[in-house]
């Protein structure tokens, strides 16, 4: 056995699926290892999607998730993918394939220095060497998966990868052992909660890795509290919860907001700031800050509990506490969700006649409003629309993933769910080019269920290429694609600080091709032949692309609102 088979035997004994990446020479002892092994190869379009696909199995698995590069720009593509596994907290081991160790210190074609380039955005980074390869393995498989999760670096010379083995194969120990401070987090709350009038629940990313959503709710219902949530929380406690009152910070924010306001305690439940910083939304309402990591300090910030925790432990305790009285209104509840429901939804206004000709320049000012015609000229399907009829077609078990621009806020106030886990994106990282890998990963776990990736036409120019990467696998995953002929968002914040547009106009979206590098595509116009497309797509035992041909001007109302 040669510590390639050695590191491809461990992974596979920690149930490690798929290692995922863009192969060169470096990589090929590895991908041969691999060949018949339980831990299937995966060629991405670019190593970025590697990173996020491994992200993303490691996230739905609870199996540290594999990405493999090559030197260099391999592993350059490679960061901006770990970076993800980073800031979104997924158990990752990233593997970078390098140049015979005698070469490593040298000045030579492709080479850098990966720990370098790694130490800053990984738990840690570990190089292998002959006799020194199960050892570093197993720690990183445990530090992977140590919470708050993440990913570990490990940096793999040629020439180690194909020495015989020096080691047995050594099994990893999960390791977190966090403080239980259960009976001080019962004794703290319940006398916040007495003092209370208006206390309110939100939970974020931490809260995903809890197990208890259920008795967490039952504490809820109890105590009669509203629940608001982060974009990665959605759908851990039910979104059609009589008491659920929004996402924080995502479309039609000042709704959320000015229900929070009249709270006068948050009860933050696995918040992680790494989302929305703390300062951006409480004002000096007091945080009872329940986590795994304490939240950090900051000026104006009330935190009222913030020692570090076992979750779990905390939130077992949670429903004996006394059923505190307060002056919540359950009616207020009810009228503040119907407003939330209308505002996400602005009607469509005629537009206005453009100039003609239309100007031919993408870089215009605030004059060049003629650029938004070939956008327009679609008027009829809004997002809200879009989202609204795809809701209508997915079945509850299906799984949405959605990638970062307007249309990120958007799904994230208006796509309702009552699972875990079956609503997909990136809010920490916030990379655009996730939606695709995330869907990819989310159909090689879940391959019975049904799986559509929502993008942003900028998001699909910038990550088209791994649409083959589905072709080949055969995912059938249809892939509606938003087509604004704007980077929507940077154009909204541009009209927010009053500077012209500059650097956001995509082009006037063309005609619909019949097909993708062999992924069939159909264009919607209107909601039936979006409709009939999103039936067909989820028909198919393949790939699909559906180009939803938007009008983005109703997202001015709702995003950054
Ligand atoms: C890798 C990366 N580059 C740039 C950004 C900044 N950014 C955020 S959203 C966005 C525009 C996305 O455009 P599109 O996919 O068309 O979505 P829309 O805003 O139109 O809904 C940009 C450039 C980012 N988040 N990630
Ligand atoms: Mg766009």
């Amino acid at each position: 056995m040669n510590n390639a088979e050695l590191i491809v035997a461990m992974l596979g004994r920690a149930g490690v699926r798929w290692a995922f990446g863009v192969p060169s020479g470096p990589v090929l002892p590895l991908i041969e290892a691999m060949r018949g092994s339980q831990v299937e190869y995966v060629l991405t379009g670019s190593e970025t999607a590697a990173g996020y696909m491994a992200a993303m199995t490691g996230q739905l698995t609870g199996v540290p998730g594999v990405c493999v590069s090559t030197l260099g720009p391999g592993a350059t593509n490679l960061a901006t993918g770990v970076g993800g596994a980073w800031l979104d907290r997924a158990p990752v081991v990233a593997i970078t394939c390098n140049v015979p160790t005698p070469w490593l210190r040298r000045r030579i074609q492709m080479r850098i220095d990966h720990h370098a380039l790694f130490g800053p955005i990984t738990k840690a980074s570990f190089p292998l060497r002959q006799g020194l390869v199960a050892d570093p393995l197993a720690k990183a498989l445990a530090i992977a998966l140590d919470e708050p999760p993440g990913p570990v670096h490990l940096d793999l010379p040629e020439d180690v990868a194909v020495s015989e083995a020096a080691e047995p194969p050594v099994s990893f120990q999960p390791r977190t052992v966090l403080p239980d401070c259960s009976g001080e987090v019962a004794a703290q709350l319940s006398e916040a909660l007495a003092r209370s009038r208006r206390p309110i629940v939100i939970t974020g990313l931490t809260f995903t890795r809890s197990r208890l959503a259920k008795v967490l709710l039952r504490f809820i219902e109890r105590q009669r509290l509203p629940f608001i949530t982060t974009a990665h929380a959605k759908g851990f406690l039910p979104e059609s919860h009589p008491n659920w009152a929004g996402v924080i910070g995502r479309a039609r924010r000042t709704n959320v907001q000015r229900f929070v306001e009249q709270a006068d305690l948050i009860i933050a439940v696995g918040y992680d700031p790494i989302e929305i910083n703390y300062e951006e939304w409480t004002g000096g309402t007091p945080i009872f800050h329940l986590s795994s990591e304490a939240a950090e300090p900051g000026d104006g910030l009330r935190l009222a509990f913030n020692t570090p925790l076992d979750l779990d432990r905390a939130i077992a305790r949670l429903p004996e506490l006394p059923a505190a009285a307060n002056d919540w209104v359950e009616e207020e509840w009810v009228a503040h969700r119907l407003a939330f429901e209308r505002a996400l939804r602005p009607s469509l206004t005629p537009s206005p006649p453009l100039p003609s000709p239309p100007a031919p320049l993408p870089t215009v000012g605030r004059g060049g409003q003629s650029l938004e015609r070939g956008a327009r000229e679609g008027a009829g399907l809004t997002l809200h629309g879009v989202l609204d009829v795809l809701h209508a077609l997915l079945p509850p078990d299906g799984i949405l993933t959605y990638d970062v621009g307007a249309h990120h806020h958007q799904v994230a106030s208006q796509w309702r769910t009552d699972e875990p886990w079956n609503c997909l994106s990136t809010n920490g990282w916030s990379s655009m080019g996730i939606a695709m890998p995330a869907a990819y990963a989310a159909k090689l776990v879940h391959p019975d269920r049904p799986v559509v990736a929502v993008l942003g036409d900028g998001c699909f120019h910038m990550t088209a290429g791994e649409l083959n990467v589905a072709r080949r696998l055969r995912l059938a995953v249809p892939h509606i694609v938003l087509n604004d002929g704007w980077l929507s968002l940077i154009k909204i914040k541009q009209d927010r600080h009053d500077y012209g547009y500059s650097g956001v106009f995509l082009g006037e979206p063309p005609e619909s091709p019949p097909h993708y590098f062999g992924v069939p595509c159909r264009p919607a116009r209107d909601a039936e032949t979006l409709d009939a497309a999103i039936r067909w797509g989820l028909a198919l035992d393949g790939p699909s692309v559906i180009e939803a041909f938007i009008d983005a001007g109703p997202l001015s109302e709702t995003v950054y609102d």
